[in-house]
């Protein structure tokens, strides 16, 4: 089932995500409605977060073939070392990228779908995927590293669309 994508600056994204204490059926099937939906978007990662849901669950596919799913599930970070920028874009703030300074490499901890506990070693656009949708689990989003100027300047953006729309 595709889920509606909340969008900024919705005060719901700002929401703490719970530990998922058991992997269930439930969970399985919002993981199946994540996929979907970031497929459908089209997007590169999703957090349950962005569809209202306040569980630490979210998908990122970044390949090309759009056939390389991975799901974590109560993911942490356990090492990271250096920095890099990197464009980033957001479901939740359509039509807005900027650069972001992340950690260049980072290890993670999570579990998949099936229960099973995993540690990723990565770099590159997924490290910076991973690090953008763990940020939602936190309810943040990647604005908030923007300077106080370029974050005004979106929300004056913001209003004229929401005054052109309605
Ligand atoms: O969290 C999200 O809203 C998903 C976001 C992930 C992301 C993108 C870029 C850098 C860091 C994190 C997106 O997927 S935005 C859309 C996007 O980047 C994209 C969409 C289709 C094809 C390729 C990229
Ligand atoms: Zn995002």
């Amino acid at each position: 089932m595709i889920l509606d994508i909340l969008e900024y600056p919705d005060s719901r994204l700002r929401k703490l995500a719970s530990r998922v204490a058991a992997v269930t059926n439930d969970i399985r099937k919002l993981v199946a409605d994540l996929t979907e939906t970031m497929y459908a978007a089209p997007g590169v990662g999703l957090a349950a977060t962005q569809v209202n849901v306040h569980k630490r669950v979210l998908v990122i596919d970044i390949s090309e073939a759009r056939n390389d799913l991975r799901v974590f599930i109560n993911p942490e970070i356990v090492a990271a070392e250096g920095e890099v920028e990197c464009e980033e874009g957001c479901l939740s703030v359509p039509g807005y990228y900027d650069k972001v300074i992340r950690a260049a490499k980072i290890t993670v901890r999570a579990q998949n779908e099936r229960a099973e506990a995993f540690e990723l070693t990565t770099d590159g656009m997924l490290a910076v995927c991973v690090q953008h949708e763990m940020d939602h689990l936190l309810g943040k989003v990647f604005v908030d590293y923007l300077s106080p100027l370029k974050r005004a300047r979106l929300s004056a953006r913001l209003r004229k669309k929401q005054r052109l729309a309605g």
